[in-house]
């Protein structure tokens, strides 16, 4: 079979096994344990190789790529440094279901278990990470092991794999031919699960729906949306996938995340049906499993999810459903309509309870920076199609209670909840969009973990705009220290520098923002530039969430007897 075949090293069946997959785009901080990797991209123009400034980064802007294309982020990082930089975002992938491939360089075959120069096992080291981690140690088998990389990472429920190339190998030449590219397996549902499921829903009084988890395609979210609106149902969505229903169709009654609006949960809580589309419901979106019971719900779950390991995991569900999201999307959509619902009150007061969460809160003194006036202009200023990314940290709670998310426009931010993903993402999202106007959501804290990435974009040329909520301090911790041990601050307060000056150092834009009225021509300029930008906000340290107060926070605890 492999007679006729040129022979090829190691590294060259590694890039032509890419080609074969269809990728486009891979990120990558260099190694000399994968030489031959690179050497065979530098004949592969098509494969568009992003040079970043730490694997923290580069993982994250390879989640966040497949978590916005729905194909594998690829990734290609050294050995044990290089692996242990970005495991942070192999944890995320894996916490957020997102598809990647990650090739990591390994010592030669003949030192492995001497603990050679920068040796790590990567399938202990990984174990828990990713969804499967195994060595290539043979050159013929690349073509084959690659394959199931992209199958395992794409098929039930997505997740990151991780491939340990050793260096030896990866010179070895060989003959053997390329496959692909990979098709995602899914599962789709079944037609007595899905007559259940409408006897169920029409059965009910006081259902909602919950939308989450990865897999949906544009086509999808728009078959889900459709399916809840002909229905009535009310539809949630879980942490940081808000954008998988238009926030602005009467069926959207909000999101269940680290903020969810109390009125939402007691909502959620009062339901009697609870129908459960791609989210796994985890302890976020569970509000620490306090919304179902465990492992009875105390009401009816359908659940729907693309991996069977998932479905009664934790909640057991009154129906469980295996599907891929846009197989099922499809199939609820063209569901015979269930007639004269009894739920239409109950779900425009949801409507009516989440539309009057998106006025923000008074805060007295009122604040120079309105912080909520930002996101309501912003709201009205961004495009159907603009990407907003998100960093993890308290100042998330702005865009996601006040932004309006809709198709085709995106939503990407870690359920994992890891710092330092806001900037990266927010490149990574540009690179595949660069006509669109993509926004990277950061606190100060965060930013400081991964801002050198800008630098990334500017070295690519492409511009995304970074909000940066300067609090100085870990705002998120101090909130949790204001409740358990009010007043005493101890391990969260910050020095910064100056942010503005640091994007004009990096050859970007830079703006600090102080008062509301500099907000908008700051935007617009930012945007002019086309560069990168970072825009400063210097808000008011007092106001910790959108709702409320450090001082109250610290009156409430010490009320209530906290240390
Ligand atoms: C990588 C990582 N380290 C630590 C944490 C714990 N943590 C969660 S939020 C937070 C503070 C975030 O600070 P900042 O980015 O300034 O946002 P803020 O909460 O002040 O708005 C910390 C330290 C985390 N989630 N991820
Ligand atoms: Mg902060």
């Amino acid at each position: 079979m492999t007679a006729n075949l040129p022979l090829m090293s190691g590294g060259q069946l590694v890039v032509a096994a890419l080609r074969a997959h269809a990728v486009r785009m891979a990120f990558s901080v260099a190694g000399e344990s994968y030489l031959e990797v690179l050497d065979a991209l530098y004949d592969a123009p098509e494969i568009h190789l992003v040079t970043c400034r730490q694997e923290g980064g580069a993982a994250f802007m390879a989640e966040a790529y497949g978590k916005l294309t729905g194909e594998p982020g690829v990734l290609l990082v050294t050995r044990g440094p290089g692996a242990c930089n970005a495991s942070i975002g192999v944890h995320t992938a894996f916490q957020d279901s997102t598809p990647m491939v990650v090739l990591v360089g390994q010592v030669a075959r003949h030192q492995i278990d001497r603990e050679a120069f920068q040796e790590v096992d990567f399938r202990k080291m990984y174990a828990p990470l990713a969804k499967w981690v195994t060595q290539i140690d043979l050159a013929e088998r690349v073509p084959e092991l690659i394959n199931q990389a992209f199958q395992v990472a794409t098929s039930g429920r997505p997740g990151p794999v991780v491939l340990a190339l050793p260096e030896d190998m990866l010179r070895d030449q060989r003959a053997a031919t390329v496959a692909g590219p990979y098709h995602a397996v899914r599962a789709h549902p079944g037609a007595a699960d899905l007559a259940e499921l409408r006897r169920l829903v029409a059965a009910a009084e006081r259902p909602i729906m919950l939308v989450g988890g990865s897999g949906w395609s544009d086509v999808a979210a728009a078959d889900i949306a459709r399916f809840a609106e002909v229905n009535q149902l009310p539809v949630c969505c879980s942490f940081r996938r808000q954008d998988i229903v238009d926030n602005r169709l009467a069926c959207f009654v909000g999101d269940l995340g680290t903020g969810a609006a109390p009125t939402l949960v007691a909502r959620f809580k009062a339901a009697d049906l609870v129908l459960a589309v791609g989210a796994r419901i985890g302890e976020i979106t569970s509000q620490s499993y306090t919304l179902l019971g465990v492992p009875d719900p105390g009401k009816t779950l359908i659940h729907v999810h693309a991996a069977a390991e998932e479905l009664g995991r934790v909640f057991r569900p009154t129906l469980a459903i295996q599907s891929g999201m846009p197989e099922f999307a499809a199939a609820a959509a063209a569901l015979q309509p269930i007639a004269a619902p009894r739920w239409g009150a109950w779900r425009e007061a949801a409507r009516a309870e989440y539309e009057a969460g998106l006025a923000p809160t008074p805060f007295a003194p009122a604040p120079a920076l309105d912080l909520g006036r930002v996101m309501v202009w912003l709201r009205e200023r961004l495009p159907d199609d603009a990407i907003v990314t998100s960093d993890a940290g308290n100042f998330s709670g702005w865009p996601n209670r006040f932004l309006q998310y809709r198709r085709p426009g995106r939503q990407l931010g870690p359920t994992s909840g890891a710092m330092g993903y806001g900037v990266p993402a927010a490149v990574a999202a540009k690179l595949v969009h660069p006509e669109r106007i993509v926004i990277g959501f950061c606190g100060d804290g965060g930013f400081m973990m991964t801002g050198q990435e800008l630098m990334t974009a500017l070295g690519e040329g492409v511009g995304p705009i970074i909000l940066l909520f300067n609090n100085a301090m870990y705002g998120t911790i101090r909130m949790h220290q204001e409740r358990r041990f009010p007043g005493r601050i101890v391990g969260t307060a910050l020095k910064n520098p100056d942010f503005a000056a640091l994007a004009a150092a990096y050859g970007g834009f830079g703006a600090t923002v102080a008062r509301t009225e500099e907000f908008a021509p700051a935007f617009e300029a930012a945007l002019a530039s086309r560069r990168a930008a970072i825009i400063e906000l210097q808000m008011d340290p007092e106001i910790i969430t959108t709702r409320t107060t450090l001082s109250a926070l610290r009156r409430q605890a010490t009320a209530a007897g906290a240390s």
